[in-house]
């Protein structure tokens, strides 16, 4: 070969080497912090393959992780999907951006009842992804009594048949309501009462679990747990001897929503995610996929109407009837801290 000739490959080969290092150098990481088991991967490929941001994805388990990871600003992600009362909470403290709506076109889908709730009034920091409901599952082969409310995670013949979420809104809320109480309550003797009730239980409970409580129910470690509806259609349709029920005296309506916190170090490709998870086709896929109930009209039309019309994933009205969302408690949180702290050291 002419020196000329090897000269021309070696060039071209140098500066291949060289533009695919400044590409990837140049290439924008966007950094995604979300519950576990809540999204379709295949849609975050989608996403990359489409604009050409790389996604950097990392899960939590519970509203308060996310926010002691968000709050210390150690790491800066650019999307985060908590749920309602710890938006509310994030935007009182300055930790999430205004989000500039011109650039979500696709938000035109999301339901007008999931807009402009109480914790994001004037909808300028938010934008709805999924919702659903608190409520006991249990295994009909193992529980022969109807199952109607709270009280049955109360009773001693489940002893250690019991599983209960380890998220402290969430277990508090299920001892709240089931003294009839608001879950929201800042009274203190009430608080007191949920915090007796929950130690009370304590030898009932098997265990206090996050996503693992899919495989311990699904393979019917246990009899009852507490669940998100989300969770239940999916556990639901892996064992069908599994059922959902929402309790007569009330329960948690959840709204988990996407937001950009404030250190959100690439806002125009965050806003970019957003639009593409409200695309119809996109949000179709990832309800489709994780189960729970998707605020997006135009997505729901096109689900399976097994699922569409599943009654633990969209509730009728009257199944909501004593239902309460979470607020932000301002500083009477930390009297949940404490009584949380004092249960689990039980
Ligand atoms: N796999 C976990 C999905 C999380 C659902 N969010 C529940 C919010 C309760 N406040």
């Amino acid at each position: 070969m002419k020196k000329s000739v090897i000269l021309s490959i070696l060039s071209v080969f140098l500066i291949t080497i060289f533009l695919g290092g400044c590409g990837s150098k140049d290439q924008t990481t966007l950094n995604v912090y979300n519950w576990g088991d809540y999204i379709d991967s295949s849609v975050i490929k989608q996403f990359e393959k489409e604009t050409g941001i790389k996604v950097n994805y990392d899960t939590f388990a519970t509203n308060e992780e996310m926010y002691v990871k968000i709050n210390k600003g150690n790491a800066s992600y650019d999307i985060a999907i908590p749920s309602d009362y710890m938006i509310e909470k994030m935007i009182k403290e300055g930790l999430v951006e205004k989000i500039d709506f011109n650039n979500i076109p696709n938000y035109q889908y999301i339901e007008d009842r999931f807009k402009n709730l109480e914790f994001d009034p004037t909808n300028e920091y938010s934008v709805p992804y999924m919702w659903g409901t608190l409520g006991i599952l249990y295994n009909k082969k193992m529980v022969d009594e109807p199952v109607d409310s709270w009280d049955i995670l109360w009773n001693p013949k489940y002893e250690k048949q019991i599983l209960m979420l380890d998220s402290q809104r969430d277990s508090l809320a299920v001892a709240l309501k089931k003294l009839n109480y608001s879950m929201n309550s800042t009274n203190d003797a009430e608080l007191e009462a949920a915090k007796n009730a929950l130690i009370e239980q304590r030898p009932l409970v098997l265990a206090y679990v996050g996503d693992e409580v899919k495989d311990k129910m699904i393979g019917e470690e246990a009899a009852l747990a507490v669940v998100w509806g989300g969770d239940a259609v999916t556990m639901h349709r892996e064992n069908p001897d599994l059922e959902y029920v929402i309790p007569k005296e009330g329960t948690n309506l959840f709204v988990d929503s996407i937001v950009i916190p404030s250190t959100a170090k690439h806002k125009a490709e965050a806003e970019k995610f957003i639009d593409f998870l409200c695309r119809t086709d996109i949000a179709f896929k990832n309800t489709d996929y994780i189960g729970y109930s998707t605020p997006h009209m135009e997505a729901r039309k096109q689900l399976d109407p097994e699922l569409a019309n599943n009654p633990i994933a969209y509730p009728e009205p009257e199944d909501l009837e004593n239902a309460e969302i979470f607020i932000d408690l301002g500083t009477y949180i930390e009297q949940y801290n404490r009584v949380w702290t004092e249960i689990k050291s039980h």
